[in-house]
């Protein structure tokens, strides 16, 4: 009797890092049959027949992985620690989409009496860092555009990712905390990792040697 292949999905986030993994899927050999920017399909072939891939927004990435939607996921480590990582192993640095998390404000604020506002659609991380400092604050959930928010006085200061700085520095703000280093990580559903170990240790291994 033969025995049915398992298929083996991949989620991927959608944007700058659906960019900078096709090219070390690539030299994986797995290449994407339809064309992500126009096709209206949420699942895509590959040219492997048993490999799938959707392609979603990068905050859905670890659901999907955590709740075996998909075997493994590629997603950036700020969407990683915001989820928690509950039921997923995170066993690649894939290097690429890096970036820093900060936080930024207008230049030479006085010193806020009371309780700091700081907007942000990292709530979970920011909350972690002001607390860690034993900072009382308020967090204020945006969904994007987050430099607007100091500037307009509905808040004290921002949570937000940093690369050159350009947009921070277009809207009159500054750099000012580090708060931790990013990059995309490979994610691999607990379970799978077991269940279809035949399919997921050589994936791991083949792209751990596609980064080198
Ligand atoms: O999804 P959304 O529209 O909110 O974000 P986006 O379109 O800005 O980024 P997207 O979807 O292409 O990719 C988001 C993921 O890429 C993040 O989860 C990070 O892991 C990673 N990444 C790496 C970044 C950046 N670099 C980055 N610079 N995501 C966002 N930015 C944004 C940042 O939020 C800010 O608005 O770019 C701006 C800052 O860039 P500089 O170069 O001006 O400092
Ligand atoms: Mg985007």
């Amino acid at each position: 009797m033969t025995q049915k292949t398992q298929q083996f999905i991949i989620a991927l986030s959608k944007g700058r890092i659906l960019k900078e993994t096709l090219p070390l899927l690539a030299k994986m050999g797995i290449e994407l049959v339809d064309d992500p920017s126009s096709t209206r399909k949420l699942i895509l072939d590959t040219n492997h027949d048993h490999i799938k891939a959707v392609i979603l927004r990068a905050t859905d990435v670890p659901t999907y992985v955590q709740y075996g939607a998909a075997d493994v996921g590629v997603v950036g480590k700020d969407s990683l620690m915001e989820h928690g990582g509950e039921g997923l192993y995170e066993p690649l640095d894939l290097n690429i989409s890096r970036c820093r998390l900060m936080t930024a404000g207008k230049p030479d604020m006085p010193p806020v009496s009371g309780r700091l506002r700081v907007a942000t659609k990292y709530v979970k991380l920011a909350r972690d860092f002001y607390a860690s400092r034993g900072q009382q604050v308020e967090i204020i959930k945006l969904y994007g555009s987050m430099e607007l928010a100091p500037i307009v006085g509905l808040a004290d200061y921002i949570v937000d990712l940093v690369d050159t700085g350009n947009t921070l520095k277009a809207n009159g703000l500054v750099p000012l905390e580090h708060i931790l280093d990013i990059s995309s990580r490979l994610v691999v559903n607990k379970s799978a990792m077991k269940t279809k170990y035949d399919l997921v240790q050589p994936f791991i291994d083949e792209l751990c040697q596609a980064i080198e």
